[in-house]
C-alpha cells in the first residue's frame, strides 16, 4: 500500500462525515472478512518512577500523579493475570513497562525475557512496550516471543517536543525501526486531546503510511486526563473528532488493526458502535488499562453481542503450538 500524503489524507479527513464512513466502511469490507473485534488485555508489570516527562503520562517522575511507583511484578503475578486474561476472551496480552528502554545483556531485561517465554506458552500473542529498543535487544524480544511491539508516536513530528523533552521523535523512529528490522510486527499510534491540532494528528497518520512494512496495528487513545499532570486540563475530544481519525486510519492504512484505545470509558455506546463501523477492530479489554481503569468485561460483551460482532477467536496454530511446545519445554514427552 503506497504512502498518502497529508494533502491526500486532509482531502479524505474532510469530506462530509457520512462520505468519509462510506468510504471507510467500503475499504473495511474489502480488507476485512468477518466482523470480529481483537480483545487485547493490558497490564503494567512496571509502574510509575519513569525518568521520561510525557505530558500526559500518569507514571513520569516528573510529575506528582499520585500512582505508587512498583518494582517489576514477579513472574508468578504476571502469569496469573495473563491466564485470567485468556479465560475472559482476550487473544493479545499487552503488558507495560514504566521505562526509558531496555537493553541487552541487564538483569531486568534477562528477567522481561523470561516473563515473554512463560507468557507465550498460554497461546495469546505477546505485546509488550518497554520503551527504546537497541537493535540487539529487538532480536531477543522477538526471540522470546514477542508477537507485537507496541512504541507510539503519539503525534506530529512537529507537535512532539510541546509533549516530551527527555527524547525525541527520532529516538522513536529508530526503535520502530529496530522491532520492524527484527521481525517483530509493529503497533504504533497515538494520543488525541493533548491540544495538537487536526493537521497534527494527519501528520501524524502520514509518518505512520510510510513505514514499510505497515503497522500491524494502530492505537487511537484519547487522552485520559491525569491529574498532577501538565495535560490535566486538557478539553475532551468530540466523538466526530474521533470519528474522523478512525475513518482516516481505516482508509489509509487497510490491512492494519485499528485499535480504539484509551478514554473508551468517556464515550457512549453508540459512540462506539460508530467508531467499529468506521473500521475499528481492536479493543483494550479487562477493566483496566495501565495505571486507569478501562470498561467492564461484561459491558464489553454485551455491545459487541448486540452489534452482532462477535470477539476474534485465539488461532487455531497458537493452540496448537501450545499442545505440542509445552510438553517439550517443560522437559516432559514430546
Ligand atoms: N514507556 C513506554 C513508552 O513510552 O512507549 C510504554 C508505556 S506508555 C504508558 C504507552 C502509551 O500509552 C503511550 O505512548 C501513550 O500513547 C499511551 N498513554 C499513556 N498515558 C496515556 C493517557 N493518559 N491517555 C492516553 N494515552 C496514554
Ligand atoms: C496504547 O496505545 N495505549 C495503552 C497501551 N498502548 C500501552 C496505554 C493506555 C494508557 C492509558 C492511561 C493509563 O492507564 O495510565
Ligand atoms: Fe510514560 Fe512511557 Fe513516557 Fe515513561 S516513557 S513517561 S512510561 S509514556
Amino acid at each position: 500500500m503506497a504512502a498518502k500524503t497529508f494533502n491526500q489524507l486532509e482531502e479524505i479527513y474532510h469530506r462530509p462525515i457520512f462520505q468519509l464512513l462510506d468510504q471507510a466502511r467500503a475499504v473495511f469490507r474489502a480488507n476485512w472478512t468477518d466482523n470480529t473485534i481483537q480483545l487485547c488485555t493490558l497490564l503494567s508489570i512496571k509502574t510509575g518512577g519513569c525518568s521520561e516527562d510525557c505530558a500526559y503520562c500518569a507514571q513520569s517522575s516528573h510529575y506528582h500523579t499520585g500512582v505508587q511507583r512498583e518494582e517489576l511484578l514477579g513472574l508468578d503475578v504476571i502469569l496469573a493475570h495473563a491466564r485470567r486474561a485468556a479465560d475472559s476472551g482476550a487473544t493479545r496480552f499487552c503488558m507495560g513497562a514504566a521505562w526509558k528502554g531496555v537493553r541487552e545483556g541487564t538483569p531486568r531485561f534477562e528477567q522481561v525475557k523470561v516473563i515473554i517465554s512463560e507468557v507465550a506458552k498460554l497461546g495469546m500473542e505477546v505485546c509488550v512496550t518497554l520503551g527504546e529498543l537497541t537493535e540487539k535487544a529487538a532480536e531477543e524480544l522477538k526471540a522470546a516471543g514477542v508477537t507485537a511491539y507496541n512504541h507510539n508516536l503519539d503525534t506530529s513530528p512537529e507537535f512532539y517536543p510541546n509533549i516530551v523533552t527527555t527524547h525525541t521523535y527520532a529516538d522513536r523512529l529508530r526503535t520502530i525501526r529496530a522491532a520492524q528490522k527484527a521481525g517483530m510486527d509493529v503497533c504504533c499510534g497515538g494520543i488525541l486531546g493533548m491540544g495538537e491540532t487536526v493537521s497534527d494528528r494527519l501528520r501524524m497518520l502520514e509518518v505512520l503510511t510510510g513505514f514499510d512494512p505497515a503497522p500491524e496495528s494502530v492505537p487511537i487513545n484519547c487522552l485520559v486526563g491525569i491529574g498532577g499532570t501538565p495535560l490535566a486540563g486538557a478539553e475532551p475530544v468530540g466523538i466526530f473528532d474521533l470519528l474522523r481519525m478512525i475513518a482516516t486510519a481505516r482508509v489509509a492504512l487497510p490491512r492494519t488493526k485499528v485499535r480504539l484505545s484509551a478514554g473508551r470509558s468517556c464515550l457512549t455506546r453508540e459512540g462506539q458502535a460508530m467508531c467499529f463501523y468506521a473500521g475499528a477492530n481492536s479493543i483494550f479489554y479487562g477493566g483496566k488499562l495501565l495505571t486507569t481503569p478501562g470498561p467492564a468485561e461484561d459491558e464489553d460483551l454485551t455491545l459487541i453481542r448486540e452489534l452482532g460482532l462477535t470477539p476474534l477467536e485465539p488461532k487455531k496454530a497458537c493452540l496448537n503450538d501450545l499442545h505440542t511446545a509445552n510438553p517439550q519445554q517443560r522437559g516432559g514427552r514430546p
